[in-house]
């Protein structure tokens, strides 16, 4: 990977001034009910539906070298995920906005993870209907989190299909609003750890690979870069990956992948706005491809964190 050692270098960099400032957001800021609070210190309401049920939706979106990278896309998902559970937006898009911006402000971080939850709020007393309830917004700017760690990155990780649990049906829980009904998630990162491993795909009932705990799954064979069209989170991370690749004169394929063709991919990597592009070099104990990070994952890498630059697919944050 070309740009790894500066983009990793510059990153750090950034890392070591942060860690010189000092004052009560430092460590991350999060909106709770109107009010900014330490991060550390926000709480949650007991009776809130986001809680009890997990009766929510959620998007996150990052800031990378003080810029938000594809916001808009983050609250386009964010509102189509509320219309389609029947919750009323909590605030405009601009008072959003607004709020995102100046939870970056106040941690003064350049890279940041940020966490925008919407919840149903909470019944009115004596009654039961979802459709009576005030939706709640909370939001936080923390740190920024690598899914799959930077070192790591460069050698790849391992990755099974697990056999003792499925994505949960596309009829029950809707995977294209982001929601936090990890249950077959938290089941395949455990049984990705007890085989070894560190990263769990979950196929379908039909045999077709779905995604992970939090990312998206791409495989490449000869100049095709394939990932499932249905029955995952419509990634945020995944368009720009597969607009790198038209760009780059690559075939792409958005529809099914069968579980089987993954064992003979030239390359897989993962995706995610957490981490960005995850290369995976070992699957089921067998090595991918060659068993290296591939030249499509490479290019698609370096790429991807180039964009973070471009002034038409980021907003800059003014930190003053
Ligand atoms: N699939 C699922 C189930 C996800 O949760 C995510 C996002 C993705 C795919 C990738 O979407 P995008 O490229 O728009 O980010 N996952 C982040 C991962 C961070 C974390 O904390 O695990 C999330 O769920 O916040």
């Amino acid at each position: 990977m070309q740009t790894y050692s500066t983009m990793r270098a510059a990153y750090e960099a950034r890392v070591a001034e942060h860690a010189r400032r000092t004052g009560p957001f430092v460590g991350g800021c999060a909106w709770v009910r109107g009010e900014y609070v330490p991060a550390e210190e926000a709480q949650v309401p007991l009776f809130d539906l986001g809680f009890l049920r997990s009766d929510l939706t959620y998007d996150v979106p990052a800031v990378w070298d003080g810029r938000y990278f594809r916001l808009e896309d983050h609250l386009d998902r964010l509102e189509r995920s509320l219309a389609k559970i029947r919750m009323a937006p909590p605030v405009s898009r601009d008072e959003l906005r607004g709020i995102l911006v100046e939870l970056v402000r106040k941690t003064q971080l350049r890279d940041a993870y940020v966490d925008i939850i919407v919840t149903r709020g909470r019944f009115k007393p004596g009654t039961r209907d979802p459709r009576n309830t005030e939706t709640a917004l909370y939001a936080f700017v923390i740190p920024y989190i690598w899914v799959m760690p930077l070192d790591q990155q460069q050698a790849g990780g391992s990755a099974i299909v697990t056999r003792n649990v499925r994505r949960i049906p596309v009829s029950a829980v809707d995977p294209t609003v982001k929601n936090l009904q990890w249950g077959d998630f938290t089941r395949g990162i455990f049984e990705a750890l007890d085989r070894g491993a560190n990263w769990p795909f979950l196929p379908d009932a039909d045999g077709n690979l779905t995604e992970g705990i939090g990312y998206n799954i791409v495989m490449v064979k000869d100049d095709t870069v394939m990932t499932p069209g249905r029955g995952v989170l419509e990634g945020v991370t995944r368009k720009t990956v597969l607009e790198i690749a038209e760009a780059s004169g690559l075939k792409t394929h958005l529809g099914d992948v069968p579980i089987g063709g993954l064992y003979d991919a030239d390359e897989i990597f993962m995706c995610t706005t957490a981490g960005g592009i995850m290369p995976i070099t070992t699957l089921d104990g067998q090595p991918v491809g060659g068993g290296q990070v591939g030249p499509v994952t490479s290019a698609i890498w370096d790429r991807y964190w180039a964009l973070h630059a471009d002034p038409t697919l980021t907003m800059q944050i003014d930190y003053e």
